[in-house]
């Protein structure tokens, strides 16, 4: 099962997964064997990927199932890969109105694995009592307590972090989980962290986790019983797509293997194989 909030990077890790796994361009531990039949809307979120494109926001109301069987190159084992790509609407809707659809809790009982997308640059964080304005939407830090008062916001159910939307999306699931699972969480966009001044001191994805969503990182230490998890940083575009960066986008471009720009890091461990973090998931 795919989960993950709005704008996570779901589907741009679908696109560079697909690429490197159907082009065979580096040596990944799984590749396509058998084309699956459906290929349009993979090859949609492919291209994306080749022309330095944000994929298009995945839309409620779409459920595409991807289906995929994948060679283990080592075990020489066909694995089967069934999981729809859901919007991220998905899971706040599910988060704000405390439902589930029918649907979804079958997938949820049929589900042995979960990819938990992250991305770093759409993370609502959480705020100390002293940063309680801006939490309030005000961008000024005031002392004057009747001023600041008057600029007060009712409190919305959009303005929750993030890490307490995961954590009870999680929550809410694991009751209907049936079989053993494993969490792989992707930081995606993991390009904007190793850009970071060294001064920031993030050298591996884990520490990220534990940095900058602690409650998270709790929740899941707390039921390591009930489920192993493992964090990787994944960065499927290579880089920022954004216009004032159009140079990286040429660079992205010149690459004859369009699947080297691809970066994942697990602990200090860096390569190219976006396969890395489904294969922990499969067998570890
Ligand atoms: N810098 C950087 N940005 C990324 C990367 N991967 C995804 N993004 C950006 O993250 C945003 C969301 O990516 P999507 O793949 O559409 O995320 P999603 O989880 O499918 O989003 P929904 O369909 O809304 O649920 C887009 O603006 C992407 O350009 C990456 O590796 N690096
Ligand atoms: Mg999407």
């Amino acid at each position: 099962m795919f989960l993950g909030l709005p704008n996570s990077g779901k589907s741009s890790f679908i696109g560079a997964f697909w690429h490197v796994v159907e082009t065979g361009e580096i040596d990944a531990h799984y590749k396509v064997t058998t084309q699956p039949s459906d290929r349009e809307y993979l090859n949609a979120l492919r291209a994306s990927f080749l022309n330095c494109q944000a994929p298009e926001r995945t839309k409620t109301d779409f459920v595409k199932n991807i289906e995929l069987s994948i060679l283990d190159k080592t075990s020489k084992e066909e694995i089967e890969l069934v999981f729809p790509d859901l919007s991220g609407e998905t899971f706040s809707s599910q988060f704000a109105y405390r439902k589930i659809t029918d649907d979804y809790i079958d997938q949820i009982q049929n589900c042995n694995g979960i990819m938990l997308f992250i991305n770093p640059d759409f993370v609502k964080k959480a705020n100390l009592i002293a940063d309680s304005f801006l939490m309030f939407g005000s961008e000024e830090l005031s002392n004057n307590v009747e001023e600041s008062a008057s600029s007060l916001v009712p409190w919305d159910v959009k303005m929750s972090q993030t890490q307490v939307v995961i954590v009870d999306v999680l929550q809410m699931i694991f009751k209907y989980i049936t079989k053993p699972c494993k969490i792989s969480i992707v930081v995606s966009a993991w390009d904007l962290i190793k850009n970071m001044p060294l001064a920031e001191n993030i050298q591996t994805p884990a520490e990220w986790l534990s940095r900058e969503l602690p409650l998270l990182k709790q929740y899941l230490d707390a039921n390591n019983a009930s489920f192993k998890y493992n964090v990787f940083g994944v960065s499927a575009q290579g880089g920022s797509y954004k216009e004032d960066e159009n140079d990286i986008i040429s660079k992205l471009q010149e690459l004859v293997k369009q699947s080297e720009r691809i970066c994942v890091q697990h602990e200090s461990e860096i390569t190219n194989d976006i396969t890395i973090p489904i294969k922990w998931l499969i067998n570890g």
